[in-house]
Protein backbone atom coordinates (compact mmCIF):
# COMPACT_ATOMS: atom_id res chain seq x y z
CA UNK A 1 0.00 0.00 0.00
CA UNK A 2 0.97 3.25 -0.62
CA UNK A 3 0.52 6.52 1.42
CA UNK A 4 -1.23 9.34 0.60
CA UNK A 5 2.28 11.91 1.08
CA UNK A 6 3.90 9.58 -1.42
CA UNK A 7 3.20 11.60 -5.09
CA UNK A 8 4.32 10.29 -7.29
CA UNK A 9 4.12 6.30 -5.94
CA UNK A 10 7.67 5.28 -7.31
CA UNK A 11 7.88 1.93 -8.92
CA UNK A 12 10.28 -0.54 -6.91
CA UNK A 13 13.13 -0.20 -9.71
CA UNK A 14 12.96 3.68 -9.99
CA UNK A 15 13.11 3.76 -6.12
CA UNK A 16 16.28 1.76 -6.06
CA UNK A 17 17.51 3.14 -8.99
CA UNK A 18 17.03 6.33 -6.93
CA UNK A 19 18.55 4.90 -3.62
CA UNK A 20 21.53 3.33 -5.38
CA UNK A 21 21.82 7.16 -7.21
CA UNK A 22 21.65 4.84 -10.90
CA UNK A 23 20.54 7.21 -14.13
CA UNK A 24 16.78 7.37 -14.40
CA UNK A 25 14.83 9.05 -17.16
CA UNK A 26 11.25 10.40 -16.51
CA UNK A 27 8.93 9.97 -19.49
CA UNK A 28 5.87 12.00 -20.33
CA UNK A 29 2.07 9.79 -21.26
CA UNK A 30 0.04 12.43 -22.70
CA UNK A 31 2.58 11.87 -26.06
CA UNK A 32 1.53 8.10 -25.38
CA UNK A 33 -1.99 8.91 -25.04
CA UNK A 34 -3.25 11.89 -26.87
CA UNK A 35 0.06 12.56 -29.41
CA UNK A 36 0.14 9.70 -30.91
CA UNK A 37 -2.55 6.87 -32.76
CA UNK A 38 -3.94 4.47 -31.49
CA UNK A 39 -2.59 1.13 -31.60
CA UNK A 40 0.46 1.88 -32.07
CA UNK A 41 0.52 4.23 -29.31
CA UNK A 42 1.44 1.43 -26.86
CA UNK A 43 4.04 -0.11 -28.53
CA UNK A 44 5.89 3.24 -28.87
CA UNK A 45 5.45 3.88 -24.84
CA UNK A 46 6.98 -0.04 -24.49
CA UNK A 47 10.00 1.34 -26.96
CA UNK A 48 11.00 4.10 -25.63
CA UNK A 49 11.09 2.12 -22.01
CA UNK A 50 13.09 -0.47 -23.92
CA UNK A 51 15.22 2.76 -25.24
CA UNK A 52 16.37 3.80 -22.15
CA UNK A 53 16.86 0.57 -20.71
CA UNK A 54 19.58 -0.14 -23.77
CA UNK A 55 21.14 3.07 -22.58
CA UNK A 56 22.03 1.77 -19.45
CA UNK A 57 18.96 3.96 -17.59
CA UNK A 58 15.85 3.38 -15.88
CA UNK A 59 12.27 4.50 -17.11
CA UNK A 60 10.37 6.24 -15.49
CA UNK A 61 6.84 6.87 -17.21
CA UNK A 62 5.18 9.31 -15.66
CA UNK A 63 0.86 9.06 -15.46
CA UNK A 64 -1.81 9.07 -12.92
CA UNK A 65 -4.73 6.44 -12.58
CA UNK A 66 -7.17 6.40 -10.46
CA UNK A 67 -6.44 9.24 -8.60
CA UNK A 68 -3.38 7.92 -7.89
CA UNK A 69 0.44 9.65 -9.45
CA UNK A 70 3.19 6.79 -10.67
CA UNK A 71 6.71 7.28 -11.77
CA UNK A 72 7.23 3.98 -13.36
CA UNK A 73 4.39 2.32 -14.82
CA UNK A 74 3.67 -1.31 -14.90
CA UNK A 75 2.12 -3.06 -18.16
CA UNK A 76 -1.26 -2.94 -16.68
CA UNK A 77 -0.89 0.75 -15.90
CA UNK A 78 0.87 1.38 -19.06
CA UNK A 79 -2.08 -0.18 -21.39
CA UNK A 80 -4.81 1.94 -19.40
CA UNK A 81 -3.00 5.16 -20.50
CA UNK A 82 -2.78 4.10 -23.90
CA UNK A 83 -6.47 2.93 -23.76
CA UNK A 84 -7.48 6.02 -24.45
CA UNK A 85 -10.97 5.52 -23.23
CA UNK A 86 -11.23 7.81 -19.83
CA UNK A 87 -7.80 9.64 -19.91
CA UNK A 88 -7.63 13.04 -19.60
CA UNK A 89 -4.57 15.00 -20.04
CA UNK A 90 -3.44 16.57 -17.01
CA UNK A 91 -1.40 19.44 -16.91
CA UNK A 92 -0.01 20.72 -13.98
CA UNK A 93 -3.21 22.47 -12.45
CA UNK A 94 -5.29 19.19 -13.39
CA UNK A 95 -3.25 17.03 -10.34
CA UNK A 96 -5.32 18.36 -7.76
CA UNK A 97 -8.58 17.77 -8.89
CA UNK A 98 -7.29 14.32 -10.54
CA UNK A 99 -5.87 13.43 -7.47
CA UNK A 100 -8.66 14.24 -5.59
CA UNK A 101 -11.57 13.08 -7.82
CA UNK A 102 -9.85 9.84 -8.59
CA UNK A 103 -9.61 10.30 -12.49
CA UNK A 104 -7.19 8.54 -14.79
CA UNK A 105 -4.91 10.63 -17.11
CA UNK A 106 -1.95 11.50 -19.22
CA UNK A 107 0.51 13.72 -17.65
CA UNK A 108 1.51 16.43 -20.19
CA UNK A 109 5.11 18.18 -19.69
CA UNK A 110 4.43 20.85 -17.61
CA UNK A 111 2.49 17.88 -14.70
CA UNK A 112 5.55 15.07 -15.82
CA UNK A 113 8.04 17.90 -14.84
CA UNK A 114 6.68 18.92 -11.73
CA UNK A 115 6.13 14.59 -10.62
CA UNK A 116 9.44 13.97 -11.85
CA UNK A 117 11.37 17.02 -9.74
CA UNK A 118 9.12 16.04 -6.76
CA UNK A 119 10.39 12.41 -7.02
CA UNK A 120 14.33 13.63 -7.25
CA UNK A 121 13.99 12.95 -10.95
CA UNK A 122 16.59 15.17 -12.93
CA UNK A 123 16.46 14.35 -16.21
CA UNK A 124 13.32 14.41 -18.62
CA UNK A 125 12.82 13.28 -22.34
CA UNK A 126 9.78 13.74 -24.28
CA UNK A 127 9.01 14.94 -28.34
CA UNK A 128 8.79 18.63 -28.49
CA UNK A 129 7.28 21.19 -25.62
CA UNK A 130 3.98 23.23 -25.76
CA UNK A 131 4.47 27.00 -26.16
CA UNK A 132 2.87 30.02 -27.75
CA UNK A 133 0.66 28.94 -30.12
CA UNK A 134 0.37 31.25 -33.36
CA UNK A 135 -2.55 32.79 -32.89
CA UNK A 136 -1.97 33.82 -29.22
CA UNK A 137 -2.96 37.74 -30.01
CA UNK A 138 -6.63 36.40 -30.62
CA UNK A 139 -6.07 33.54 -27.88
CA UNK A 140 -3.47 33.94 -25.38
CA UNK A 141 -3.21 30.17 -25.74
CA UNK A 142 0.73 29.31 -24.28
CA UNK A 143 0.81 26.17 -22.78
CA UNK A 144 1.73 25.56 -19.43
CA UNK A 145 4.76 24.11 -20.03
CA UNK A 146 6.60 26.77 -20.01
CA UNK A 147 5.68 28.27 -16.93
CA UNK A 148 6.46 25.20 -15.08
CA UNK A 149 9.96 25.03 -16.39
CA UNK A 150 10.43 28.47 -15.26
CA UNK A 151 10.54 27.23 -11.71
CA UNK A 152 11.58 23.39 -11.64
CA UNK A 153 14.62 22.18 -11.60
CA UNK A 154 14.90 20.31 -14.14
CA UNK A 155 16.43 18.55 -17.36
CA UNK A 156 14.20 18.47 -20.24
CA UNK A 157 15.51 16.82 -23.99
CA UNK A 158 13.00 17.81 -26.24
CA UNK A 159 13.42 18.20 -30.22
CA UNK A 160 12.74 22.38 -29.64
CA UNK A 161 9.14 22.89 -29.76
CA UNK A 162 6.20 21.68 -32.16
CA UNK A 163 6.46 23.16 -34.69
CA UNK A 164 3.10 24.17 -34.63
CA UNK A 165 3.52 26.73 -32.40
CA UNK A 166 4.92 30.33 -32.74
CA UNK A 167 9.09 29.18 -32.54
CA UNK A 168 10.53 32.89 -32.23
CA UNK A 169 7.37 33.73 -29.81
CA UNK A 170 8.35 30.52 -27.97
CA UNK A 171 12.04 31.28 -27.67
CA UNK A 172 11.15 35.09 -26.41
CA UNK A 173 8.82 34.00 -23.95
CA UNK A 174 11.37 30.86 -22.33
CA UNK A 175 14.19 33.93 -22.45
CA UNK A 176 11.71 36.04 -20.68
CA UNK A 177 11.08 33.56 -17.92
CA UNK A 178 15.00 32.34 -17.06
CA UNK A 179 14.82 28.94 -18.74
CA UNK A 180 18.15 28.01 -20.03
CA UNK A 181 18.24 26.43 -23.71
CA UNK A 182 21.53 24.41 -25.06
CA UNK A 183 21.20 23.13 -28.51
CA UNK A 184 22.49 19.92 -28.66
CA UNK A 185 25.20 19.51 -31.76
CA UNK A 186 23.35 22.01 -33.41
CA UNK A 187 23.47 26.25 -33.20
CA UNK A 188 19.79 26.13 -34.61
CA UNK A 189 16.81 25.67 -32.35
CA UNK A 190 15.84 22.37 -33.47
CA UNK A 191 11.55 22.59 -35.46
CA UNK A 192 10.40 19.04 -33.80
CA UNK A 193 9.49 17.60 -37.28
CA UNK A 194 12.51 19.26 -38.83
CA UNK A 195 16.19 19.35 -37.72
CA UNK A 196 15.77 22.86 -37.66
CA UNK A 197 13.49 26.05 -36.72
CA UNK A 198 16.15 28.52 -38.81
CA UNK A 199 15.92 30.55 -35.16
CA UNK A 200 19.54 30.49 -33.13
CA UNK A 201 20.61 29.38 -29.80
CA UNK A 202 23.00 30.80 -27.65
CA UNK A 203 24.78 27.83 -26.45
CA UNK A 204 25.34 24.80 -27.87
CA UNK A 205 26.99 21.42 -26.61
CA UNK A 206 28.29 18.22 -28.02
CA UNK A 207 28.63 15.54 -25.25
CA UNK A 208 26.12 14.44 -22.20
CA UNK A 209 29.04 15.20 -20.07
CA UNK A 210 28.70 18.64 -21.24
CA UNK A 211 24.72 19.11 -19.88
CA UNK A 212 25.81 17.63 -16.79
CA UNK A 213 28.60 20.04 -16.02
CA UNK A 214 25.49 22.76 -16.81
CA UNK A 215 23.28 21.07 -14.44
CA UNK A 216 25.75 20.77 -11.87
CA UNK A 217 26.53 24.72 -12.29
CA UNK A 218 22.91 25.39 -12.03
CA UNK A 219 23.02 24.01 -8.25
CA UNK A 220 26.02 25.51 -7.81
CA UNK A 221 24.50 28.87 -8.25
CA UNK A 222 21.82 28.47 -6.66
CA UNK A 223 18.41 30.81 -6.89
CA UNK A 224 15.58 30.42 -8.03
CA UNK A 225 15.22 27.20 -9.44
CA UNK A 226 14.56 26.63 -13.02
CA UNK A 227 14.41 24.10 -15.74
CA UNK A 228 17.52 23.32 -18.58
CA UNK A 229 16.42 22.48 -22.37
CA UNK A 230 18.49 20.14 -23.76
CA UNK A 231 17.34 20.97 -27.21
CA UNK A 232 18.25 18.22 -29.65
CA UNK A 233 17.19 17.85 -33.58
CA UNK A 234 16.02 14.83 -35.50
CA UNK A 235 18.34 14.03 -37.69
CA UNK A 236 18.28 15.61 -40.72
CA UNK A 237 17.43 12.00 -43.37
CA UNK A 238 14.33 11.51 -40.58
CA UNK A 239 12.90 14.56 -40.75
CA UNK A 240 9.51 15.59 -42.31
CA UNK A 241 10.08 17.22 -45.95
CA UNK A 242 10.20 20.90 -44.52
CA UNK A 243 7.93 21.76 -47.78
CA UNK A 244 5.46 19.04 -47.38
CA UNK A 245 5.35 20.26 -43.28
CA UNK A 246 4.68 24.39 -44.67
CA UNK A 247 2.09 23.50 -46.92
CA UNK A 248 -0.14 20.50 -44.74
CA UNK A 249 1.09 23.07 -41.42
CA UNK A 250 -1.37 25.89 -42.97
CA UNK A 251 -4.19 23.65 -43.52
CA UNK A 252 -4.01 22.02 -40.34
CA UNK A 253 -4.02 25.67 -38.81
CA UNK A 254 -6.96 26.88 -40.88
CA UNK A 255 -8.93 23.64 -39.91
CA UNK A 256 -8.56 23.77 -36.24
CA UNK A 257 -9.74 27.73 -36.77
CA UNK A 258 -12.80 26.72 -38.45
CA UNK A 259 -13.99 23.88 -36.36
CA UNK A 260 -13.60 26.05 -33.44
CA UNK A 261 -10.81 24.02 -31.59
CA UNK A 262 -9.30 25.39 -28.46
CA UNK A 263 -8.01 24.95 -25.23
CA UNK A 264 -6.51 21.54 -24.14
CA UNK A 265 -7.71 20.24 -27.52
CA UNK A 266 -5.62 22.01 -30.14
CA UNK A 267 -2.20 20.30 -29.71
CA UNK A 268 -3.75 16.90 -29.80
CA UNK A 269 -5.95 18.48 -33.48
CA UNK A 270 -3.07 19.26 -35.02
CA UNK A 271 -0.74 16.55 -34.17
CA UNK A 272 -3.36 14.00 -35.90
CA UNK A 273 -4.55 15.99 -39.00
CA UNK A 274 -0.70 16.64 -39.43
CA UNK A 275 -0.42 12.44 -39.01
CA UNK A 276 -3.37 11.99 -41.99
CA UNK A 277 -2.34 14.74 -43.66
CA UNK A 278 1.22 13.18 -44.38
CA UNK A 279 0.70 10.19 -44.55
CA UNK A 280 2.06 9.39 -41.36
CA UNK A 281 4.97 11.04 -42.44
CA UNK A 282 4.51 13.24 -39.76
CA UNK A 283 4.37 10.44 -37.27
CA UNK A 284 7.52 8.89 -38.24
CA UNK A 285 9.66 12.40 -38.38
CA UNK A 286 7.84 12.55 -34.40
CA UNK A 287 8.32 9.05 -33.52
CA UNK A 288 12.29 9.60 -34.33
CA UNK A 289 12.51 12.37 -32.61
CA UNK A 290 11.35 11.40 -29.38
CA UNK A 291 13.50 7.98 -29.91
CA UNK A 292 16.70 10.66 -30.40
CA UNK A 293 15.48 12.24 -27.08
CA UNK A 294 14.74 9.90 -25.24
CA UNK A 295 18.12 7.93 -26.00
CA UNK A 296 20.25 11.21 -25.35
CA UNK A 297 18.36 11.31 -22.00
CA UNK A 298 19.16 8.15 -20.70
CA UNK A 299 22.87 9.43 -21.87
CA UNK A 300 22.78 12.85 -19.85
CA UNK A 301 21.23 10.83 -16.67
CA UNK A 302 24.18 8.24 -16.75
CA UNK A 303 26.90 11.28 -17.07
CA UNK A 304 24.58 13.03 -14.24
CA UNK A 305 24.44 10.03 -12.10
CA UNK A 306 28.76 9.69 -12.68
CA UNK A 307 29.61 13.00 -11.28
CA UNK A 308 31.45 12.84 -8.38
N1 LIG B 1 5.63 15.92 -27.67
C1 LIG B 1 5.13 15.10 -28.65
N2 LIG B 1 3.79 14.88 -28.66
C2 LIG B 1 2.93 15.42 -27.71
C3 LIG B 1 3.46 16.26 -26.68
C4 LIG B 1 4.83 16.47 -26.71
O1 LIG B 1 5.89 14.61 -29.51
O2 LIG B 1 1.73 15.17 -27.74
C5 LIG B 1 2.53 16.85 -25.61
C6 LIG B 1 3.30 17.19 -24.33
O3 LIG B 1 2.69 16.48 -23.28
C7 LIG B 1 3.11 18.67 -24.14
C8 LIG B 1 1.77 18.87 -24.73
O4 LIG B 1 3.19 19.07 -22.78
O5 LIG B 1 1.86 18.09 -25.94
C9 LIG B 1 1.45 20.34 -24.95
O6 LIG B 1 0.07 20.50 -24.94
P1 LIG B 1 -0.53 21.99 -24.81
O7 LIG B 1 -0.09 22.69 -26.06
O8 LIG B 1 -2.05 21.80 -24.74
O9 LIG B 1 0.01 22.58 -23.56
MN1 LIG C 1 -2.81 25.38 -24.89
Amino acid sequence: MHTSSEVPVLSEEVREALERRLPVVALESTIIAHGLPRPRNLAVGEELEALVRAEGAVPATIAVVDGVAYAGLDKAQLERIAGGEGVRKLGHRDLAPALATGATGATTVSATAFLAARAGLRVFATGGLGGVHREYAQTQDESADLALLARTRITVVCAGVKSILDVPATLQRLETLGVGVLGFGTERFPGFYLASSGEPVDWTVHRPEEVAAVMAAQDALGGPASALLVANPVAEAEQLDPQLHDRVLADALAQCHARGITGQAVTPFLLGFLVRATGGASLEANLAAVRGNVALGARIAGAWAARP
